[in-house]
């Protein structure tokens, strides 16, 4: 699998699946998650509302999938970061968990391209340095069959450093 880092607005990557950081009630909310349903338009919430309907929403650490709706990427993949609690309330866990998750609903698109978010690093404070240690290490150790290719989008110059110096550590 192939792991690269960009900066920019994840919104506008035309990759098989990018991922959403969204909350358990798939209602969209800021952050990314606002992005994601503005300029993918309402298809995407419909999608998330009949998997309310269905299922009472995403608990944390789990995955779901929508289309893209209107996005460049081909669909969604939602998933829920911790909230930061001091790091003993299993957050590691589960943020490893989202990760993990997601490329298992990639892996079932059979989508060969993954945009990732990072994830519970924004208004869930995480802290950026723990939580990119995290994905890489998530991403690295999954076992792909058919996802070749990860890109970890960053928003901002922190995280961008950050995955830069983890990506060049190999
Ligand atoms: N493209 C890529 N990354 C982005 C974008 C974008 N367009 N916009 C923000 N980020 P956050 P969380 C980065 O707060 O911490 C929502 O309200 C941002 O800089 O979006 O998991 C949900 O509904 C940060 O590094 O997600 C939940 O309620 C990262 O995305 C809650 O926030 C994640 O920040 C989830 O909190």
């Amino acid at each position: 699998m192939k792991l690269s880092v960009v900066q920019g607005d994840i919104t506008r990557l035309p990759a098989d699946a990018i991922v959403n950081a969204a909350n358990e009630s798939l209602l969209g909310g800021g952050g990314v998650d606002g992005a994601i349903h503005r300029a993918g338009g309402p298809e995407i919430l419909a999608e998330c509302r009949e998997i309310r309907a269905r299922q009472g929403g995403c608990p944390t650490g789990e995955a779901v999938v929508t289309t893209g709706g209107q996005l460049p990427a081909r669909h969604v993949i939602h998933t829920v970061g911790p909230v930061w609690a001091g790091g003993a309330s299993g957050e590691a866990e589960l943020l490893a968990a989202c990760y993990h998750n997601s490329l298992d609903r990639a892996e079932e698109l059979g989508a060969r391209q993954v945009a990732f978010p990072n994830i519970s690093t924004g208004v869930y404070g995480y802290p950026k340095d723990r939580a990119a240690a995290i994905a890489v290490s998530t991403v690295k150790a999954y076992p792909a069959r058919q996802v070749e290719e990860v890109v970890f989008v960053c928003f901002d110059a922190e995280n961008f450093r950050l995955y830069q110096d983890l990506l060049a550590a190999d």
